[in-house]
């Protein structure tokens, strides 16, 4: 799925609109979430559209390993390589934007 024009994470990831960046590469982009549930909290987002993770996966698996990497690589540098990662998926699980995202938690030690 190529980019949607009235996806916040796209204009995020085309830089009109501004962002704190973690991380970029060809395929991905990482930066602070803005509301933030831990002391380091990071979303990671493939720069191509998808719509949630299950998309994500069957369209693109290895970009999927490679948002977990990113995740890994942030959490060694930030709490020994602990961390928590989520993907809300869907209205009722608490998704609010719809470009697939990997919340990133770490930089302390969770609640469990
Ligand atoms: P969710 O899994 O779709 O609920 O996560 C969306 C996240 O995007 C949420 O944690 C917001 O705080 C975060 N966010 C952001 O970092 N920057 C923004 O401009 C907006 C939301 I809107």
């Amino acid at each position: 799925m190529s980019e949607s024009s009235d996806c916040l994470f796209c204009k995020i990831i085309a830089g009109e609109i501004p962002s704190s960046k973690v991380y970029e590469d060809e395929s991905t982009y990482a930066f602070k979430d803005i509301n933030p549930k831990a002391k380091v909290h990071v979303l990671i987002v493939p720069k191509k559209h998808y719509a949630n993770a299950a998309e994500l996966a069957a369209a693109d698996p290895a970009e999927l390993a490679h948002i977990v990497s990113i995740a890994q690589q942030i959490a060694n540098e930030s709490f020994h390589g602990a961390y928590r990662l989520v993907f809300n998926t869907g209205l009722d699980a608490g998704q609010t934007v719809f470009h697939v995202h990997a919340h990133v938690l770490t930089g302390e030690k969770l609640d469990e």
